[in-house]
């Protein structure tokens, strides 16, 4: 770090500040920001301003001795390259080759290529395109039950219109009532899923108080999910019996299938409940959207990759430097941490035009809500199939939405999303 750097940006620390634990560097901007302060996690775009808007393409953050990216090209160059930026040592802030993870380490995300090739190319085919075909029409059915009965329901009935909260009636319901079933789980205990995947993205997080105060219920929740993975916990015809007969064919060991499975029941439900918050949130806000929407179904797909690119549901990953990493002036040590703020370049004006704006006119493909390279979202395609199912029952029975109160965040370490979204829905 010169005094260059610092001095030319008020955000970055005084030199003292500078990183402790290794030699000092040339160049890099010191920020004093604290990314897992709650009040950062409520509300992180300032924060992700400043992050993008210091003087070089990585920041230095004292108060985790961390380095981090927060513009574009500098957080899908460091997606892209696993060669020098692994997953292996945890996507999260705790380093695996000092720290005992919390659980056995993920084979898809917590891995590198070549062990994460053959989980990753096993699930790429169960979970792709091709052949979510099969759930086209019961996923479909299963929105529009869930858009009906919310409609009819007595309770929501005001004078002309409806009230809920999205988040527990909607965003929470949709996906619990067609992913677990996919998994090929039976139906006790599926109110573990949602609290096992809060913690594990709280758990990418520091220690802070989102991660202790589970701590005394996490364990007969973190048992339930084990108890889901082995083969006969699983209905064969679905993704978990996929994932088996894939360990039959060899192209993974007996070993492997059961962490598959834990990694749908993972990354599988609170992401897609996010996401359909997302999209539901930004409709919400933009009622000209919604109308156009409305006129122009064939939208559906791209209303969702555009509230992704501006909620990035998972807001943040890391990776460690695998050897000495130069980015433009600055030299990460090797075995450093290095954060990336996904929903950092997926505002970043040097990237978007208007980039805060939820615009239909736009194409937001390039957005890195699904991460990018080796280990981009596996599961994007069930995601965006949930998600148009419930949006296409939606805009058929429903004339404009709007909020019935201010909506409430919800916080976690990683995730971005919504605790309450009251909503009131003018019925077609
Ligand atoms: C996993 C996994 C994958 C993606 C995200 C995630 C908790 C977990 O393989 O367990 O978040």
């Amino acid at each position: 770090m010169t005094t260059n750097a610092v001095s030319k940006c008020p955000f970055t620390g005084a030199p003292d500040l500078a990183p402790a634990s290794h030699e000092q560097q040339v160049d890099v901007p010191v920020l004093l920001e604290d990314p897992f302060e709650e009040s950062n996690l409520a509300d992180p775009h300032p924060m992700h301003k400043r992050l993008r808007d210091a003087d070089a393409d990585v920041v230095y953050l004292p108060a985790y001795d961390i380095y981090a990216v927060a513009r574009y090209e500098a957080v899908l160059d460091t997606l892209e390259n696993w060669q020098d930026y692994s997953s292996a040592a945890g996507v999260g802030l705790s380093n695996f080759n000092k720290e005992e993870p919390w659980r056995t380490p993920s084979l898809l995300l917590e891995a590198d290529p070549p062990k994460h090739d053959a989980p990753r190319a096993t699930l790429e085919k169960i979970l792709g395109a091709r052949q979510l075909r099969r759930f086209q029409t019961d996923w479909t059915n299963t929105a529009h039950r869930l858009v009906d009965g919310l409609l009819t329901n007595a309770q929501h009935q005001t004078a002309r219109a409806i009230e809920l909260d999205a988040v527990t009636e909607i965003s929470e319901v949709y996906p619990l009532s067609v992913f677990p079933d996919a998994v090929g789980l039976q139906q006790g205990g599926l109110d573990n899923l949602l609290p096992y995947g809060n913690f594990a993205f709280n758990a990418f997080g520091p220690r802070n108080r989102l991660v202790t105060d589970e701590l005394d219920t996490i364990g007969p929740v973190m048992e339930w999910v084990g108890q889901q993975c082995p083969r006969d916990a699983l209905n064969p015809d679905s993704f978990g019996g996929d994932i088996w007969r894939a360990a039959d064919q060899r192209n993974i060991t007996e070993e492997q299938a059961p962490l598959i499975v834990r990694s749908l029941l993972t990354a599988g439900v609170d992401t897609t409940v996010y996401g359909i918050s997302a999209v539901l949130y930004h409709l919400a806000s933009n009622p000209e959207q919604y109308a156009r929407l409305r006129e122009q179904p064939q939208l559906v797909r791209r209303v969702f990759e555009e509230a992704l690119r501006l909620e990035s549901p998972v807001q943040t990953f890391f990776r460690t430097t695998t050897r000495k990493v130069q980015i433009g002036d600055t030299t990460l040590p090797e075995n450093q941490k290095i954060l990336m703020f996904l929903g950092a370049a997926n505002r970043d004006p040097r990237r978007w035009d208007n980039a805060d704006d939820f615009d239909l006119d736009r194409d937001p493909s390039g957005h890195l809500a699904f991460g990018s390279g080796a280990h981009q979202c596996v599961g994007q395609h069930v995601a965006r199939l949930e998600a148009s199912c419930v949006l296409d029952a939606l805009i058929e029975r429903v004339e404009g939405i709007e909020f019935a109160a201010p909506p409430v965040r919800k916080i976690n370490n990683t995730l971005l999303g919504w605790h309450s979204l009251p909503l009131r829905f003018i019925p077609a």
